[in-house]
Parts: structure tokens; sequence; C-alpha cells
């Protein structure tokens, strides 16, 4: 557990900086689409379900798969 928090921490710190601006910015832009989207109830929850774990991957510095998945979800929202 110790190790995987060590990974976690170092690999957030190797890639943080240079791209951590893009994904709150993804995130911002589905949270303004969840608002007002017409999308059925099961397109949301998937596009949820891909947010929270773009969020997840964000937060342990995985900022490509991070992208990927909010990606997934904007596409869901059609933004
Ligand atoms: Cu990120």
């Amino acid at each position: 557990m110790k190790k995987l928090i060590i990974a976690a921490a170092l690999s957030f710190a190797l890639a943080g900086p240079a791209l951590a601006g893009q994904c709150p910015m993804l995130m911002g832009k589905i949270d303004e689409a969840m608002k007002t989207t017409t999308a059925d109830e099961a397109t949301k929850a998937k596009a949820m379900e891909l947010y929270t774990k773009g969020k997840a991957e964000h937060e342990a510095g995985d900022h490509a798969a991070s992208e990927a998945s909010l990606g997934e979800a904007m596409k869901l929202l059609g933004i």
C-alpha cells in the first residue's frame, strides 16, 4: 500500500505540471454540459462514470488516461 502511494505521488510529480491544466478544464466543460444536456439517463450515467474515472486518473497523475476518459464522456454528451 505504501509503495502504491509513493508510486502515485511520484507519477504525479513527474507528469504533473505540463499537462495538469487540461483535465480540470475538461471536467468543467462536462459539469456545464451535465446541467443542460438532453441526453437520456443511461447516457448521463455512463458520462458520469467516465467523469469519475477521469477525475481519479487525473488525481493519480495519469493525465493522458484522464483526458481519454473525459474525452469519451464529452463525446457522449455531444460536446
Ligand atoms: Cu490531469
